[in-house]
């Protein structure tokens, strides 16, 4: 039976990636941040199956303190600061975590087990401004936000590790994934939260930033199952993991509201622009500036081609099954809490 070590297990990925390592057998370890209240976020569920250590990716006493407890085989380096536009305010705690905390991981693996294999979270958002379309393992890099940065240092770090000390150590450029669990700060999530509020009457209108920003979105399932390959290949890699499609946020709100039966019609246009109700006329939703950021990424489309012909890794859920799969959940949801608001 093997040992993995999970940093990030409260969060979206973590979770779905503990609930197939112990489908697989594995013994599964994850840390866990103090919190002034007990909080197991998207691992609740499965708590009782999990050995928690608590520890911080800033603390590396506390990292080699996981690596012995968890005597771990492989270690899924998922924790981070991962709210882009948070960066622009925490620039420092999200170096510290997102790139100084990559170094200390590593560390800990280098001086503990340098035979464990290691797998860190990189992201699309290291593409930044646009310099070729799709994206791929070979694109430049030109990251737009200090989480950009900070990532592309984590992703540099472990390159350098797999080439100086000769550690199995893998990147996965992970072009955006969502799911039921997915935050609410993040768009996918905030349209389809108040897809469900507005249809059961508990909220107006949804307020936007960019919305001419195109995204690759897949769900955070298929991309786990990814993270695990990368793991169980003859030799360390780096690989994008992507759908190859792109949409813009506007797309995304149509496809959202049609699920419960509204259509949106667009009307105006930059911070003018409004979605209505084609049936009643009521603006549905609006633009507002606050949720620009300082420095935006236009268009992210990932080319997973290395991934499916080395790692034979495929994509399972489409886009219209994920936005189906999200909405179902905030309407019942929402649901749940009109239940509990008049009990
Ligand atoms: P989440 O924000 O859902 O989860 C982040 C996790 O990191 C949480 O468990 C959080 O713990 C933990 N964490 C934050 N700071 C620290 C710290 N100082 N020490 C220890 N743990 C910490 O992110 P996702 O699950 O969406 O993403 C997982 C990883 O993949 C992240 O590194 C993200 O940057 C990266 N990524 C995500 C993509 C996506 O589209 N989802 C795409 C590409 C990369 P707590 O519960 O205590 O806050
Ligand atoms: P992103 O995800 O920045 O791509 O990072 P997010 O969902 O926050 O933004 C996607 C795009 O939508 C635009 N946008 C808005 N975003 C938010 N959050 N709220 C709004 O109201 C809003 N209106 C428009 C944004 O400007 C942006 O263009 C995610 C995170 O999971 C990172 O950790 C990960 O590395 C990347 O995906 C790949």
């Amino acid at each position: 039976m093997k040992n993995a070590l999970i940093t990030g297990i409260t969060g979206q990925d973590g979770s779905y990636l503990a609930e197939l390592l112990l489908e697989k057998g594995y013994n599964v370890y994850g840390l866990m941040r103090r919190k002034s209240v007990v909080d197991y976020g998207n691992v609740d569920h499965i708590k009782d199956k999990i050995h928690f250590i608590y520890a911080d990716m800033t603390d590396i006493v506390s990292l080699i303190n996981a690596m012995k407890v968890s005597q771990a085989d492989e270690v899924y380096n998922l924790a981070a600061q991962s709210f882009v536009a948070t960066s622009w305010e925490q620039p420092l705690a999200t170096a510290e975590i997102d790139a100084v905390g990559v170094t200390n991981i590593l560390e800990a693996i280098r001086l503990t087990n340098p035979s464990c294999r290691f797998y860190q979270a990189s992201t699309s958002e290291m593409f930044g401004l646009v310099q070729a379309i799709p994206q791929c393992e070979t694109t430049p890099f030109y990251p737009r936000s200090p989480y950009g940065v900070a990532k592309l240092y984590g992703h540099w770090i472990t390159k350098n590790y797999r080439e100086s000390y000769n550690l199995y150590a893998c990147s996965g450029i992970l072009f955006n994934h969502e799911s039921e669990r997915r935050g609410k700060e993040f768009v996918t999530r905030k349209i389809t939260d108040a897809v469900a509020r507005i249809k059961h009457g508990l909220q107006d209108c949804l307020e936007l930033g960019n919305m001419d920003s195109k995204r690759d979105w897949g769900h955070s399932k298929d991309y786990v199952y990814a993270m695990w390959l990368m793991l169980q290949q003859e030799q360390a890699d780096d690989y994008v993991i992507a759908t190859n499609e792109t949409r813009t946020v506007r797309e995304f709100v149509e496809t959202a509201f049609h699920k419960v039966g509204i259509e949106i019609e667009w009307f105006g246009q930059g911070m003018d622009e409004v979605g209505k109700d084609k049936k009643s006329g009521n603006i549905l939703v609006k633009v507002n500036k606050d949720f620009f950021r300082p420095a935006e990424v236009d268009i992210l489309l990932g080319n997973p081609q290395k991934a499916e012909k080395e790692m034979g890794w495929e994509r399972q859920i489409s886009f219209d099954e994920l936005v189906e799969r999200m909405v179902e959940n905030d309407m019942s949801l929402v649901a749940k809490e009109i239940v509990a608001i008049n009990l």
